[in-house]
C-alpha cells in the first residue's frame, strides 16, 4: 500500500486526540468525576505538550462512555414507547400500521437522530375478510352444522385487547375457499411425518391435513400438506407447545415460503417498479399455497380431535388436548369437517423508518440496528418490545453524545422495518435496493425482533462475530437479582451457564431465516448478530402471534414493572453498536471462519459423504473436499498472519500519530473477506440465497444451515436416479465453497 502524506496523518491524529480530550473534559464535568481521577493520572504529555492518553486510559474512557450510555437507557421510557406503539392492531399495509410508522418517525426525531425518513415499497400482502371470520365447522350426515368455530378470539383484557376485529383467526397468503371433507391428523406436518402417514397406510390426498405448531415454519407445513394432495390445512396450537395460551388463543402468521416481495424477486419493489412475476406464477412456484389454511385454538381442536376416527396416533404424536389423538381419516358417525377461509391478496405500500447518528471519523461506515414494527395484532412482544427498546437506545445514544463529547467514530443507523411478519418484506426490499452500498459500507447488522422468555440472553451469529457478542455481554449487568445473588453479575454469566457450548463459551447457533437479519447476511454478506432473551428450555415463546400479546404481559408476566429486562436488552444492543462503531480495528474475527471451516465444516462434510453408499460418481465430490481442506488450512495460516498485522497496526495507533489509512486498509480487508462468501449467482433454485456458508435451509425456513447448497445437492444425490449428474452437482457446490475460501485467503494477502 503506498504511503500517504504526513500532513494528512498528523491532522487526523490531532483531530482524534482533541476529540478524546473533549470527551474527557465533558465526562469530568459530569457525574463521573471520581471515576475519572484514575484516568487522569495516566495522562502524559508528548513532546509537543499535547496530552495524549495512554493505552489503558483510552480503554478506560471507552469503558466510561459505555457506562454513561448504559445509565442513559431508561426502563420507564421503554415502557412509555411500548404503550404508544401498541394502541391498536397494526398489520403491515394497514392505516393503523402507517400510524405506527409515524409514531416511530416522531420518536426518532425527538431522540435527535438525523435524516429521519421513510422508504416506501409496494408489496403483495394478504388479508382476511374482517366482516366474515374464517371458520371450521363439523356437519352431521344430514349436512347440518353441529359445531362451528367462532373464528374470533375473545379478549381477556378488553381495555388492551378490545379493538374491533383484533381477535380474527387467520393465516396470511392462505388461498380463499371452502372445502368439506375428512380430516387426517398429520402431527407437525414435517416431511418425516407425512412419510410416517404413508407408512401407516393413510393417504392425505383429497383430505384436510390437521397439523400442530412447533417443529419448523408453518408455511412449510402447509406446503408439505399441499404437496401430499391435501385440499385444506388446519394448524392448531397444541397445549403441549403453548405456554400460557388461553383455550381460545390462536397463533397467526404468514405461510409464504419466500423472503421479500414475491412479485419482484431480487429487485426492490419500489413504487413504479415492474413486477416480474404474476400471482399465478407465485402459486405455481408454490411460494404461496393454493389450498385454504387456517389456525385454530385448542378449544376448537378438541371438537375435531374428540370426534376423529381411525387408529390412535403413534405414541410421540399424542399431544396435550385431553383426548386420545387418532389418525383419521374422517370423523366418527359420518360427520364431515368444513374449512371456510375468506382472504384476498392486495398490493400495499409499506414503510421502513430509518434515522442516523453520523460517524465522526468514518461517516460512510454503518453499524445498523434493526427491528420490525408491523404485528399480527397488538404485537407488544413480537415485535414492539424490540421497537420500544430500539427507540430508547437511539434516544440514550444521542443524549450521551450531548452530555459527553463522545461521538461514534462510524455512523450508527436505526431501522424500523415494515412487513416482516409477511416474509421479511421491508428489510428484504431494502437490502435488494441497497445491496451494493451495504456490501461496500455496512460493518454489521444487529437484529432484535422480540424476546421469547425472561431468563438468559440467546445469540445467533456467525463465527467471526462470536467474540464481540461475548465481550459485550460480559459488560452488561444481569437483570435477574437472584442470579446476581448467585454470583452471576452479568448477562454473560447466566448465558454461559444456561447454554454451554464449546471451549467454555456459550453456544451460539448460526442465524436462521426467521427475522430481518436474513437478507443482510444471506443476500448482502453483511455480518449479523440476532439476539433475544429466552428461557432455559429454548422452546416456543408464550402467546406468540396471539391476541394476548399486549403491554400487560410485558409489564407483569415477562418482566417487572421497572422493565429491568427490557433495559438489559437495550444496554446490550447499545454496547454492541458502540463497540462496532468505535473499535479502531473491527471486532470481527476472520480467523474464526478459517477455524470453523477446517475444524468443523470440512470434517462434517467428509463424514456425510462417507456415510453415503460408496459410488464412483461421488469420487469427484470427495476430491473437492480434499481441495477444500487444503484451502482451509491456508486460509487459517493467512488469517493468523493477518491478525498479527492488524494487532500491529492497532498498537501503532495507540502510541503514535494515527495512520488512518493503514487502519482503513485492515478494516476493508476484514469486510471484503466476509464478502468472499457471497456467490452472486445464488444457490441453485434460490438466487436470493447468496451466502455460500450461512443460508436458509430449503426444508426449514426457520433454521440456519451451514453450506445449505452443498447439503441440498447431497440430499438430491441420495434420491437421484441419474447418480452421475447428481454427483457432479455435489462436486460443483463444494468447489464453490473452495473458491470462496481461496478468495478469502487472497483478500487477506497483500499481493497476488
Ligand atoms: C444528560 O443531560 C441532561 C440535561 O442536562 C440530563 O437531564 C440527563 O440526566 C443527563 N443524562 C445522563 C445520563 O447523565
Ligand atoms: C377436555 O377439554 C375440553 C376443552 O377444553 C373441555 O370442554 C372438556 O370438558 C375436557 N374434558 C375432560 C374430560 O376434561
Ligand atoms: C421462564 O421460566 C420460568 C421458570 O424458569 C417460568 O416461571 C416462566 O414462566 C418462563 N417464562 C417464559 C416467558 O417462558
Ligand atoms: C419471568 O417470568 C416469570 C413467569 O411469569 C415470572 O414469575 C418472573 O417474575 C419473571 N422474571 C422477571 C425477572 O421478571
Ligand atoms: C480470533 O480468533 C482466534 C481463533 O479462535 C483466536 O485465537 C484469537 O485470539 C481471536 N482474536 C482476537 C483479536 O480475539
Ligand atoms: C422422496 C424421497 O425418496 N426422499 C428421500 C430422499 O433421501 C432422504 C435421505 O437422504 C430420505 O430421507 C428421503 O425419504
Amino acid at each position: 500500500m503506498p504511503y500517504v502524506g504526513v500532513g494528512i496523518q498528523q491532522r487526523s491524529a490531532s483531530l482524534r486526540s482533541h476529540r478524546m480530550i473533549r470527551a474527557y473534559a465533558a465526562l469530568l464535568g459530569g457525574v463521573l468525576v471520581s471515576l475519572f481521577i484514575v484516568g487522569m493520572g495516566k495522562m502524559q504529555a508528548d513532546a509537543g505538550g499535547v496530552p495524549i492518553p495512554r493505552k489503558e486510559s483510552i480503554e478506560e474512557i471507552q469503558d466510561q462512555i459505555g457506562r454513561a450510555l448504559m445509565e442513559a437507557i431508561e426502563g420507564e421510557k421503554i415502557k412509555e414507547n411500548l404503550r404508544a406503539l401498541t394502541k391498536e392492531p397494526h398489520q403491515a399495509g394497514t392505516k393503523a400500521n402507517e400510524r405506527v410508522a409515524k409514531t416511530i418517525e416522531k420518536m426518532y426525531t425527538a431522540a435527535g437522530l438525523q435524516k429521519v425518513h421513510t422508504l416506501t415499497y409496494d408489496v403483495l400482502l394478504s388479508y382476511p375478510d374482517w366482516d366474515r371470520p374464517n371458520t371450521v365447522s363439523i356437519r352431521n350426515r344430514a349436512g347440518r352444522a353441529v359445531f362451528t368455530s367462532r373464528g374470533v378470539s375473545a379478549p381477556i383484557l378488553p381495555d388492551e385487547q378490545g379493538a374491533p376485529h383484533a381477535g380474527h383467526q387467520w393465516l396470511a397468503y392462505s388461498a380463499p375457499g371452502t372445502f368439506e371433507g375428512d380430516v387426517v391428523y398429520a402431527h407437525s406436518g414435517t416431511p418425516k411425518d407425512f412419510a410416517m402417514l404413508k407408512k401407516l397406510g393413510i393417504d392425505v390426498t383429497g383430505k384436510i391435513a390437521m397439523m400442530r405448531y412447533g417443529e419448523g415454519f408453518r408455511g412449510d407445513k402447509v406446503a408439505e400438506a399441499q404437496a401430499h394432495g391435501a385440499r385444506a390445512a388446519i394448524l392448531f396450537s397444541d397445549p403441549a407447545e403453548s405456554v400460557w395460551m388461553p383455550p381460545e388463543g390462536v397463533q397467526r402468521g404468514s405461510i409464504m415460503k419466500l423472503n421479500g416481495d414475491p412479485l419482484t424477486p431480487l429487485y426492490p419493489a419500489k413504487p413504479g417498479a415492474y413486477k416480474s412475476r404474476t400471482v399465478d406464477e407465485v402459486k405455481e412456484a408454490r411460494i404461496i399455497p393454493s389450498i385454504p389454511a387456517l389456525p385454530i385454538s385448542y378449544e376448537t381442536a378438541y371438537e375435531i380431535l374428540s370426534r376423529l376416527g381411525g387408529r390412535p396416533v403413534p405414541g410421540e404424536w399424542q399431544g396435550n388436548v385431553n383426548v386420545t389423538y387418532r389418525l383419521g381419516p374422517g370423523l366418527r358417525d359420518g360427520h364431515t369437517t368444513v374449512v371456510d377461509v375468506k382472504s384476498s391478496l392486495e398490493t400495499k405500500h409499506v414503510h421502513n423508518v430509518v434515522g442516523y447518528i453520523p460517524g465522526q471519523d468514518e461517516e460512510d461506515r454503518y453499524v445498523i440496528l434493526g427491528n420490525h414494527f408491523d404485528a399480527w395484532v397488538y404485537g407488544s412482544i413480537d415485535p414492539n418490545s424490540g421497537t420500544a427498546i430500539l427507540a430508547e437506545v437511539a434516544r440514550a445514544m444521542v443524549e450521551t453524545t450531548k452530555n459527553t463529547t463522545w461521538r461514534p467514530a462510524r455512523s450508527i443507523m436505526f431501522a424500523a422495518w415494515d412487513a416482516e411478519e409477511y416474509g421479511l418484506l421491508g428489510s428484504t426490499e431494502f437490502v435488494e435496493e441497497f445491496v451494493q452500498q451495504l456490501g461496500d459500507r455496512a460493518v454489521a447488522y444487529l437484529n432484535m425482533d422480540c424476546f421469547a422468555g425472561n431468563f438468559s440472553l440467546d445469540v445467533r451469529t456467525i463465527p467471526s462475530m462470536r467474540d464481540v457478542a461475548i465481550d459485550v455481554a460480559k459488560r452488561i449487568p444481569n437483570h435477574l437479582e437472584e442470579q446476581v445473588a448467585l454470583g452471576r453479575k452479568t448477562l454473560y454469566d447466566t448465558w454461559a451457564r444456561t447454554f454451554p457450548g464449546q471451549n467454555g463459551q456459550p453456544d451460539m447457533k448460526i442465524p436462521g431465516g426467521g427475522s430481518d437479519h436474513a437478507g443482510f447476511l444471506t443476500f448482502a454478506g453483511v455480518p449479523v448478530i440476532d439476539f433475544n432473551m429466552i428461557n432455559a428450555t429454548r422452546n416456543s415463546y408464550p402467546l406468540y402471534h396471539s391476541l394476548f400479546e399486549t403491554p400487560f404481559v410485558n409489564e407483569h408476566l415477562y418482566d417487572k414493572p421497572d422493565f429491568a429486562m427490557h433495559r438489559a436488552i437495550g444496554r446490550y444492543w447499545a454496547e454492541l453498536a458502540r463497540t462496532l462503531a468505535d473499535s479502531p480495528v473491527f471486532p470481527i474475527n476472520v480467523t474464526k471462519i478459517a477455524e470453523e471451516m477446517g475444524g468443523n465444516y470440512v470434517v462434517e462434510l467428509r463424514k456425510t459423504l462417507n456415510q453415503l453408499p460408496a459410488n464412483p460418481n461421488l469420487l469427484e465430490a470427495k476430491q473437492q473436499v480434499d481441495f477444500l481442506e487444503k484451502a482451509a488450512a491456508k486460509f487459517l495460516v493467512r488469517s493468523q498472519h493477518f491478525a498479527e498485522h492488524a494487532r500491529h497496526v492497532n498498537a501503532e495507533l495507540q502510541n503514535n500519530p494515527y495512520d488512518q489509512r493503514k487502519l482503513r486498509g485492515v478494516n476493508e480487508r476484514i469486510m471484503m473477506t466476509e464478502r468472499c462468501f457471497v456467490n452472486p449467482r445464488g444457490s441453485p433454485g434460490a438466487p436470493q440465497n447468496r451466502h455460500v456458508l450461512y443460508s436458509i435451509s430449503e426444508h426449514d425456513s426457520y433454521s440456519g444451515k451451514v453450506m445449505a447448497a452443498v447439503y441440498d445437492a447431497i440430499d438430491d444425490y441420495a434420491n437421484a436416479t441419474d447418480k452421475k449428474k447428481a454427483g457432479r452437482k455435489v462436486a460443483e457446490q463444494i468447489s464453490i465453497i473452495y473458491h470462496s475460501v481461496h478468495c478469502a485467503t487472497n483478500t487477506l494477502k497483500h499481493f497476488f
